[in-house]
């Protein structure tokens, strides 16, 4: 076989498990994981490098996590969509993951309907197959069901938390891709740089903390990212969308802010091996998610154009508030 190489999309709806399975693919934590659907906000690549095996020439699999396919009612959540829209444009496969849990539902239908009118070969991943008591014999009712709604190229139960299955969906998603060479160098993993993910770490640790509309109601911007060969100097904000939840966030005596920055603060030494020195602030936006331009404002591929030395250096006229700002050292 000759080696391969592709662009892999996996979609899904929110809390199927996509991220957990780009992580697990990958071999590094690259996405945020959360019980709380809608966790993933962005596309993100990763890339997966299959060794020569037995009669295989290896094979570079490009993968891209995505957002989960809902109907969005706010402008974050249209953003989304068109982050997932992106993703499937020109990718070779599909990898469209279900809750293997949880009875075929209309949410389910309108992700497959997205496939409707393309030629590309989706495999259909059944995950969380760790959960069926029955093993995946229980599963046959549910992928007859599946087949009626789309030709799949190929059915794989899997737990992407276990890591079981995993082998055997490389070994089929490797077989769909077509011939060609390596995309990327091989050391390179993903395109996501450091300072985006060390907002995505303060952000997750806000969605395991908090609880009801919060978790949907912030998001993180990270100001200042100085990486030393010892210290990392990180700041960054916290934005909700009312005084109410800036009061959660920051907590009695500044308690909460303090449990996410010093959790934050220790993944984040994990991932950057330096020790790191995180200073967090909490700003109200309101209504921010129904902000296009705020919205906009978040996505770190457009971040990139106002950087000046590790400084994120909007434009006067973006739409941002400076009132309300509380810091919190951890
Ligand atoms: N038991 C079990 N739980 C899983 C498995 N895969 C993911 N989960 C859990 O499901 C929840 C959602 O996982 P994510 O990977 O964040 O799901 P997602 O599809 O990326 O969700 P969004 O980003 O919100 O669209 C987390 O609590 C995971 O730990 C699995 O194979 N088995
Ligand atoms: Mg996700």
């Amino acid at each position: 076989m000759p080696f391969r190489s592709g662009f892999v999309c996996i979609l899904g709806r929110p809390n199927a498990g996509k991220s957990t399975l780009l992580n697990a693919l990958v071999g590094e934590k690259l996405a945020i994981i959360s019980p709380k659907p809608q966790t993933t906000r962005n596309r993100i690549q990763g890339i997966v490098n299959v060794p020569k095996g037995k009669g295989q020439a290896g094979a570079q699999i490009v993968l891209i996590d995505t957002p989960g396919v809902h109907r969005p009612d706010s402008s974050l959540g249209r953003k989304m969509m068109v982050e997932v829209r992106e993703a499937l444009e020109g990718c070779d496969v599909v990898l469209l993951i279900m809750d293997a849990t949880r009875k075929l539902d209309q949410r389910d239908q309108f992700a497959i309907q997205m496939l409707k009118h393309s030629s590309t070969k989706v495999c259909l991943i059944l995950n969380k197959v760790d959960l069926l008591r029955g093993g995946k014999g229980q599963l046959l009712p549910l992928i007859e069901e599946y087949k009626k709604l789309h030709p799949f190229h190929e059915i794989i139960p899997i737990s992407a938390l276990k890591r079981d299955g995993l082998e055997i969906l490389l070994k089929l998603v490797t077989a769909a891709l077509p011939a060609g060479p390596a995309l990327f160098p091989e050391d390179h993993i993903t395109d996501q740089p450091a300072r985006f993910m060390a907002g995505e770490i303060v952000r997750e640790r806000v969605l395991i903390e908090t609880e009801e509309e919060l978790p949907y109601a912030t998001t993180v911007i990270v100001d200042t990212f100085e990486e030393g060969a010892k210290l990392a100097r990180i700041s960054a904000t916290i934005f909700c969308e009312r005084e109410g939840q800036k009061g959660i966030l920051i907590g009695k005596k500044g308690q909460m802010l303090k449990r996410i920055g010093t959790s934050a603060r220790l993944q984040l030494e994990k991932m950057l091996g330096t020790k790191v020195f995180l200073e967090l602030y909490v700003k109200v936006q309101p209504n921010w998610r129904e902000s296009r331009g705020f919205v906009e404002e978040l996505d770190w591929r457009r971040q990139l154009e106002h950087l000046t030395d590790g400084r994120l250096e909007l434009p006067e006229s973006e739409p941002r508030t400076a009132a309300g700002k509380k810091s919190q050292r951890t």
